[in-house]
């Protein structure tokens, strides 16, 4: 019953998504179902084909906003999409899910030590016994859908008790997941569950689900695939639960690199155009943290801006443009020596100066960079710098006074 062998990323920015605490930080709380289009259009731009929704259980609006997005999505492609519904593991949910329009289902139940106890508050067996009815169930009255079921936690879920569940769900599922709940895997430790997982069930496709408590959930992803995942979870910015999982944009910029298909099968360049949207939806920067960003082309030491002024492969070693950083930018501040200095008098100001006036102007300008901050720009205090030193502009139409140098290619 295994599905596909490309590599599927499944996009749960409107399920994990909107359980990330930058929603309320931005006293965002939940997507409006206009923001939740804009953002869907965006990843069908892009190539996804796989979004995971909340269980209509959620509430009324998640569940309305579903069923509409179902309709928009295919309104926008002639695509095969898979809607996919993230359901505890009850036939309530899952009879929910499918009333929405959902066309696949991601099953989830946690037998971890902690979870028997604390939190689904069944035994091993009696959990089994549930997913076994649950997904026997489903399976028999939809034989074609796609079904995955994960065991939550499965990194603290002794791997006995993983295959004792995943035994008996096996039959029935299109693919087995592995959440890494609380992001305590390491990448050896993917490898060697995949590869158990694999050889034990070697008729289903595996998914990851990797959680970034540790900074290593796109390493995760990268031993995962290595290993043989065809099928990985991430969102837009990862955003998540607490710190998050694997940034879609970061998913594809990292896997394009080993896996060329990749490029055919996404249209990498408006990786940054949905990165910015969501900037736009939550009134902040792009995280600087995300691979696919232009603070990930921006550069601010004097060293750096010398060398990317003359050529900018010595600091950018990715093609970012590909994913659509079409610029880059050198910030004029504290750090910045005479060469961006020159540049900046001459080519923004448009200052006639000579590369001696230059050197002599980024002199004071370093003796005095004490003064920048909040009330005093870098370029309010070289401007003063250089009028001082008798500078004259060239005789040119006046430019839109910008506060960054962008550009430069
Ligand atoms: C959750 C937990 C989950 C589920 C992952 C999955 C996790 O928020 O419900 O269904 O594969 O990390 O275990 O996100």
């Amino acid at each position: 019953m295994q599905t596909d062998q490309r590599i599927v990323i499944v996009d749960t920015t409107f399920r994990d998504g909107q359980q990330s605490p930058l929603l309320f930080d931005t006293e965002k709380y939940r997507f409006s179902l206009e923001e939740k289009k804009q953002l869907l259009a965006g990843l069908i731009e892009l190539g996804v084909t796989h979004f995971e929704f909340f269980s209509p259980v959620v509430g009324e609006a998640e569940a309305e906003d579903v069923r509409e997005l179902i309709a928009y999505a295919k309104e926008l492609t002639p695509k095969p999409l898979h809607f996919l519904g993230h359901c505890r593991t009850n036939l309530l949910d899952v009879e929910k899910a499918l009333e929405v329009g959902c066309n696949g289902l991601n099953l989830y139940l946690g037998v971890s030590p902690l979870a028997q106890r604390h939190n689904a508050q069944k035994s091993l067996d009696e959990a089994v016994a549930l997913a076994e009815g649950v997904l026997r169930e489903v399976r028999a009255a939809y034989p074609q859908m796609y079904l995955r079921f994960s065991a939550e936690d499965a990194f603290r879920t002794p791997l006995a008790d993983l295959f004792q569940l995943y035994d008996v769900v096996y039959p029935y599922v299109n693919t087995l997941g592995l959440p890494d709940t609380v992001g305590i895997a390491e990448p050896e430790d993917v490898a060697q569950v995949v590869s158990a997982l694999r050889e034990r069930y070697p008729r289903a496709a595996l998914e990851g689900h990797f959680h970034n408590d540790r900074g290593l959930a796109l390493a995760n992803v990268l031993a995962a695939v290595r290993a043989g995942v065809r099928y990985i979870d991430a969102s837009i910015w990862g955003l998540a639960e607490r710190s998050g999982i694997p940034s879609v944009t970061g998913v594809l910029f990292n896997l394009s690199k080993r896996y060329p298909e990749i490029k055919e099968e996404y249209n990498l360049s408006q990786c940054y155009p949905l990165n910015v949207l969501m900037a736009s939806i939550l009134g902040t920067l792009v995280p600087y943290t995300e691979p696919v960003s232009l603070t990930n082309r921006t550069h601010t030491a004097g060293v750096h801006q010398k060398a990317v002024l003359n050529e900018k492969k010595v600091y950018e070693a990715h093609n970012l443009h590909d994913f659509g950083v079409d610029k880059n930018q050198l910030l004029l501040g504290p750090l910045s020596g005479w060469n961006l200095i020159y540049y900046y008098l001459k080519e923004v100001e448009a200052f006639e100066i000579t590369k001696e006036q230059a050197k002599r102007i980024a002199q004071e300008f370093k003796s005095r960079t004490g003064e920048i901050g909040r009330r005093k720009k870098p370029e309010e205090l070289l401007r003063e710098i250089a009028l001082a030193h008798g500078l004259s502009r060239h005789p040119i139409p006046e430019e839109v006074p910008t506060a960054r140098l962008e550009n430069l290619d």
